[in-house]
């Protein structure tokens, strides 16, 4: 299939890039890995006047540390991240859930931010994002400002982001001592979207007691679905709450049902998903 008539521009300067995105408001779309775009204006689901191919724009290719963070630049491939040797030790819970993303051919093109920016709800980084409270780097010509990932992600493939602003960067939080990651999805092949994925994260304090808990669920709703789990801070957790945890959230969810799963078969999948990443994420983090 073919895509509606376009233009296209390859901007050399942010500078540039924001200008156009600024005169062409909805019109236009931002072009990164192509993974995701491309496909959709093929199917004509998107019909943008304008791409605006941020491919040449110096600066965002980048990956640093940077007060007790990880800075992703927004064309930073999914498949560099995923070889980039300081991200199993700096975001754990990104290098777990990456190999889950697509496939290795579709890693070496999509990006990080891409992903973001897309906001599928069963897709993983966004999930990854949530679960450890990334912030989003957002830039237009009116200005820069950061948004916490939970104020992100809207709706079904919308973000709180305008039409006339460019993600050129997330910034994850570094790893630190008492915690612990695990991921975990559930898809009919290997590459396919999850049915249901957990993004689990935990954080034990010097007595044992859990002071963060975050769960994050994919593909139950029309955003990654963040679990209240306030009720089980500040204890030391046993296998009964572990088990507490389970059951109470995935009988919170109001997954849809679609061909690839009814809500019922969804919110058992979510319930083995919490009980196995929460016990996975505690043991690293004990
Ligand atoms: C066969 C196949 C299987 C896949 N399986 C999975 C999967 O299992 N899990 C998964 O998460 N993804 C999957 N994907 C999609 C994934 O590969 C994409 O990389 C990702 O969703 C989008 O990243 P991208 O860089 O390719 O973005 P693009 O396709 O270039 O853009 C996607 C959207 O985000 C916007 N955008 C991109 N970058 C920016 C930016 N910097 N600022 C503002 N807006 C921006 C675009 O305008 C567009 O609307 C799959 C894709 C294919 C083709």
């Amino acid at each position: 299939m073919k895509p509606a008539p376009f233009d296209y521009v390859c901007p050399e300067t942010l500078e540039e890039a924001l200008s156009i995105l600024s005169e062409f408001g909805e019109d236009a779309k931002v072009l990164a890995g192509g993974q995701s775009l491309v496909p959709t204006m093929n199917m004509r689901l998107a019909r943008p006047a304008m791409i605006v191919d941020i491919n040449r724009l110096p600066r965002l290719a980048d990956i640093r540390s940077h007060n007790g963070s990880i800075h992703i630049g927004a064309l930073v491939r999914q498949a560099d991240a995923e070889r980039e040797q300081r991200i199993p030790q700096a975001i754990p819970l990104l290098a777990l859930a990456l190999p889950h993303v697509g496939h290795r051919q579709t890693r070496n093109r999509g990006t990080i931010c891409g992903s973001l920016a897309h906001a599928d709800p069963s897709a993983e980084v966004p999930l990854v994002a949530v679960a450890v409270n990334a912030q989003i780097e957002a830039q237009s010509s009116r200005g820069a400002r950061r948004i916490a990932a939970d104020a992100f992600f809207d709706s079904f493939f919308t973000t709180t982001l305008a039409a006339d602003e460019l993600v050129t960067a997330a910034t994850f939080p570094a790893h630190s001592e008492g915690c612990g990651y695990a991921f975990e999805e559930f898809a009919l092949r290997h590459g396919d979207f999850a049915i249901v994925a957990t993004a689990c994260a935990v954080r034990i304090d010097a007595d044992g007691k859990t002071d963060t808990l975050s769960i994050v669920l994919g593909g139950v709703g029309e955003r990654p679905y963040r679990c209240d789990t306030d009720a089980w801070l500040g204890r030391a957790l046993t296998a009964d709450d572990i088990e507490d945890v389970a059951q109470t959230a995935s009988a919170r969810i109001d997954p849809p049902s679609d061909l690839r799963g009814t809500a019922k078969y969804r919110r058992w999948l979510a319930q083995g998903q919490i009980r196995r990443t929460l016990s996975r994420a505690l043991e690293g983090a004990r």
